[in-house]
């Protein structure tokens, strides 16, 4: 018989002030670009807590990194899919390194590119050792497609920690949300190796980026 489920779901109202001490802190370090990697053997030392942004195309990532750091333009966004197109490295203080990964699922590249692309992706999430967490992101309104589960289901065997994140949360009503909190469960309940807190975020209005902030800093 199944095990009884529960998800626990971080939705608005933000923490409190108090509650993102943790998260104010790390987030108020000097924040800088390092470097983009398209090789492995370009990856920096494993000498930091790492954290990746991961998800398709236009999903969000490079916007959520800017509303993390609270900076405009640290991370490279666009309209046009296909914008970030290296492994992006940014350091937080001496601790830490956010990184942003390329978009997957965007059609209109390269045959080429698009597999050297993968086999590095594939590559950096299944081997890189000081990796705490991957965030996967899903937009809220499109919902997870084949191409996410196929990463869901890599990060899943590879026994890589993983917890998905729900973004432009702002473009959904407010009657739409338990619908979503649905889909969300029905996602993660796939995959064991995830974490059952999901965060929903939005990048325009901010909702959500504190106990992101929080969930960062409390990795060792
Ligand atoms: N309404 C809304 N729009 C958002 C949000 N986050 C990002 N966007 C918009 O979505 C588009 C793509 O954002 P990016 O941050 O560049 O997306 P990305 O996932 O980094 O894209 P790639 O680098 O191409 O993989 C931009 O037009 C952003 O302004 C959000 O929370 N709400
Ligand atoms: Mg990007």
């Amino acid at each position: 018989m199944d095990q009884p489920f529960k998800l626990t779901i971080t939705t608005p109202p933000e923490l409190s002030f108090e509650q993102n001490a943790a998260g104010r802190k790390l987030f108020t370090e000097d924040i800088t670009f390092l470097k983009g990697v398209v090789h492995t053997s370009e990856l920096p030392p494993l000498d930091r807590v790492e954290v990746c942004f991961c998800g398709r195309s236009n999903v969000g990532k490079s916007s959520l990194i800017n509303s993390l750091t609270n900076r405009k333009n640290l991370a490279r966004t666009s309209n046009t899919p296909g914008r970030t197109q290296e492994i992006n490295y940014f350091c937080i203080g001496m601790t830490h390194y956010l990184v942003d990964l390329p978009g997957y699922g965007y059609a209109k590249m390269p045959k080429k590119i698009k597999m050297r692309r993968q086999k590095l992706m594939a590559a950096y999430l299944r081997g890189r050792a000081s990796l705490r967490r991957v965030f996967v992101l899903i937009d809220a309104r499109i919902g997870a497609k084949i191409i996410d589960h196929e990463l869901l289901q890599l990060l899943n065997d590879s026994a890589v920690p993983f917890q998905l994140i729900y973004t432009k949360i702002d473009k959904i009503k407010s009657d739409q949300r338990s619908k979503l909190m649905q889909l969300a469960e029905e996602t993660i309940r796939k995959y064991p190796v995830g974490l059952t807190e999901v965060i929903f975020t939005s990048s325009k209005t901010k909702s959500g980026i504190t106990n992101l902030q929080k969930a960062i800093a409390e990795l060792e």
